[in-house]
C-alpha cells in the first residue's frame, strides 16, 4: 500500500485512551490513520505574526502530524470568513446566512496556496494524497500547478448544495473546476453526489458515466458516494468500559425512573437545535401525562464562537431552554437539562446508553456521526430508539430509525411519543437493522473504499 498523506484544515492527533472532545472529522481520521504510516498535514490552530511556512513535525500514538501556523488575517478571512461564513452556510442550504466578501475569497485562495507551498516538499513519488473538506477545495489544483503528479483525492464531509443554490456563490464555476484537479472526489451520500452531477451536466456541459466517471473538456475524474462511519468496534467497547458503565449508572440514578431523551451536537445552526426544542415543547404541551416522566438532556459544546450567527444561535437556545423550563418545570422536575460542554468519549457512550431516545434532528447534515454512535452504544437486549432527521446524510443508511421532518414540531412531538411507547420487540428489530449497517460500513470500510478507488487510478507514468 502507498503511503498516505491526509490534509485537512485542523490536525488533531489521537490523545490516547478516553480521548476527549474531538469533532467528527478528527474522530474519523484518527481512526483511519491508526493503520497508516503516513502523515497528517494541516493548520496547527495557532497564529503567527508573519507566515513562515515552518513545519512542526510530531508523532503521537502512531500518527505523524505536520502542522503550520497561520497569520491572524488568514484565520479571519479563510477560516472564520470564506469557510465558515460563506461556504458552510451555503452548502447547508442557508443562503440567508451566507456572506459574500471578496476579502474572504482572497484569504481562502492565499491559505490554500500556502498549504500547497509547504506541503509540496513532503510529498514523495508514490504517495497518495487525500484532501479533506470545504476548507481546501482548491488545494489539489494548487499542488498540480507546482508539478505534483501523484494521485490526489478529495472528500467532502458536508452536503453538496443543489445546482440552483450553488449559483448564488460568486465564482461558483471556478470553485467547481478546482475539483477536476483531483483524481477521485467523494461525497457522503447519493443525494449530494447527484447534486454535483446536476451542476456538472447543466452548468459545465460535462458528462457522467454509469460508473461515476465525470468528464469536462479533456479532464475526467471519478466521483463516488462514500458514507463515513464510526470506529464501531471501539465505540461498542467504550460503551462497555468501566467509565461508561459508571456514567450510565449515575445517569440512571439521576433520572430517577424518568425516561431520558439525549441530544449531542456541536452548537451549530445546521443541527436544528431550536427546532428540536420547539418539537419537544410541543410534545410537552400535547402530552401532560408525560410531565415528570421524561426529560431531554441536550449536550451542545459551543463552536465557532467568533462568527456572529453562532453567537446568535447560542443566545437563542439559552432563551428557549429557559422559556420551556420556566413554563413546564416544577420543584421536582426540570424538562430540559442543557449543557454546553464536551465529554470524553467513554463517558459520552455511557450517557447514550442510558437514554431511551436519541434525538438527532439536523436541518441539513453531511452525515451525522452522533446518530451512529447512539446506536452503537445501546444495550442489544434493551436498546433505545433513534429518531433521525430525513435531511441528515445518515438517513440513506439508517432508514430503520424513526424518521422525522425537523422543521415540523408536530412530527418531532409525534415521534417522541411513539419512541417512548415502542414495544421491546420493535426496538430490538429496528436496532438490529441499524447496527448491521453501522458494523458493516464503519470508518475502516469508508477509508478503504476511498483509498482503494484512489489507488486504482493509473499514475501518469503507468
Ligand atoms: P460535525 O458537524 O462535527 O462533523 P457529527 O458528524 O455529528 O458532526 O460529529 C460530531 C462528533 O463530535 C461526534 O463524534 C460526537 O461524538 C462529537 N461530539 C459532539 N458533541 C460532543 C460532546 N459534547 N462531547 C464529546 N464529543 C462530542 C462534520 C459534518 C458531519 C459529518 C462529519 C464527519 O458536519 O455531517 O458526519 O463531519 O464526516
Amino acid at each position: 500500500m502507498s503511503r498516505l498523506i491526509i490534509v485537512s484544515n485542523r490536525v488533531q492527533p489521537p490523545t490516547g485512551e478516553g480521548a476527549g472532545n474531538q469533532g467528527g472529522l478528527a474522530v474519523a481520521l484518527s481512526a483511519a490513520l491508526r493503520e497508516s504510516s503516513g502523515i497528517w498535514f494541516g493548520w496547527s490552530g495557532e497564529t503567527t505574526e508573519q507566515f513562515t511556512g515552518h513545519i512542526n513535525l510530531q508523532r503521537n500514538f502512531g500518527v505523524t502530524t505536520a502542522t503550520i501556523d497561520l497569520e491572524a488575517q488568514d484565520v479571519d478571512e479563510y477560516y472564520n470568513g470564506y469557510a465558515n461564513r460563506t461556504l458552510w452556510p451555503l452548502f447547508h442550504y442557508r443562503i440567508d446566512l451566507a456572506e459574500f466578501e471578496s476579502g474572504f475569497a482572497e484569504g481562502y485562495e492565499r491559505v490554500n496556496a500556502r498549504f500547497a507551498e509547504t506541503l509540496e516538499p513532503l510529498i514523495e513519488a508514490d504517495d497518495l494524497v487525500w484532501v479533506h473538506d470545504y476548507h481546501l477545495f482548491p488545494l489539489g489544483q494548487r499542488l498540480r500547478e507546482r508539478g505534483i503528479g501523484n494521485r490526489i483525492g478529495f472528500f467532502l464531509h458536508i452536503p453538496w448544495p443543489p445546482h440552483g443554490l450553488l449559483l448564488s456563490l460568486p465564482n461558483h464555476r471556478e470553485l467547481v473546476e478546482t475539483l477536476f484537479a483531483y483524481d477521485v472526489v467523494g461525497f457522503q451520500t447519493q443525494t449530494w453526489l447527484q447534486s454535483f452531477f446536476d451542476y456538472v451536466t447543466q452548468e459545465m456541459g460535462g458528462s457522467v458515466e454509469e460508473d461515476g466517471r465525470v468528464t469536462v473538456g479533456d479532464r475526467s475524474i471519478l466521483a463516488l458516494a462514500c458514507p463515513i462511519g464510526i470506529d464501531t468496534q471501539n465505540f461498542v467497547e467504550a460503551s462497555q468500559s468501566a467509565p461508561a458503565r459508571y456514567t450510565c449508572y449515575r445517569m440512571k440514578q439521576s433520572a430517577n425512573g424518568r425516561d431520558m431523551i439525549i441530544g449531542v451536537d456541536r452548537l451549530d445552526y445546521s443541527k436544528g437545535l431550536e427546532e428540536r426544542f420547539l418539537g419537544y415543547e410541543r410534545f410537552l404541551s400535547a402530552n401532560e401525562g408525560h410531565h415528570g416522566e421524561v426529560f431531554l438532556l441536550q449536550i451542545a459544546p459551543p463552536s465557532r464562537g467568533d462568527v456572529q450567527s453562532y453567537q446568535e444561535i447560542r443566545a437563542s437556545l439559552d432563551s428557549l431552554s429557559g422559556r420551556i423550563n420556566g413554563a413546564f418545570a416544577d420543584v421536582e422536575w426540570v424538562p430540559i437539562r442543557y449543557v454546553n460542554r464536551g465529554y470524553p468519549r467513554d463517558r459520552l457512550a455511557g450517557i447514550y446508553r442510558a437514554a431511551r431516545v436519541g434525538l438527532v434532528t439536523p436541518l441539513r447534515d453531511g452525515m451525522n456521526l452522533v446518530a451512529k454512535e447512539y446506536v452503537a452504544a445501546q444495550d442489544p437486549e434493551d436498546p433505545g430508539v433513534l429518531i433521525l432527521s430525513r435531511f441528515a446524510g445518515a438517513v440513506e443508511q439508517l432508514g430503520d430509525a424513526v424518521l422525522i421532518n425537523p422543521y415540523s414540531a408536530e412530527d418531532i412531538s409525534d415521534a417522541i411519543k411513539m419512541a417512548l411507547s415502542m414495544p421491546l420487540e420493535e426496538r430490538i428489530a429496528r436496532w438490529r437493522s441499524l447496527m448491521d449497517n453501522i458494523e458493516a460500513e464503519d470508518v475502516m470500510w469508508w477509508r478503504r473504499r476511498f483509498t482503494d478507488a484512489l489507488e486504482l487510478v493509473p499514475q501518469p507514468t503507468e
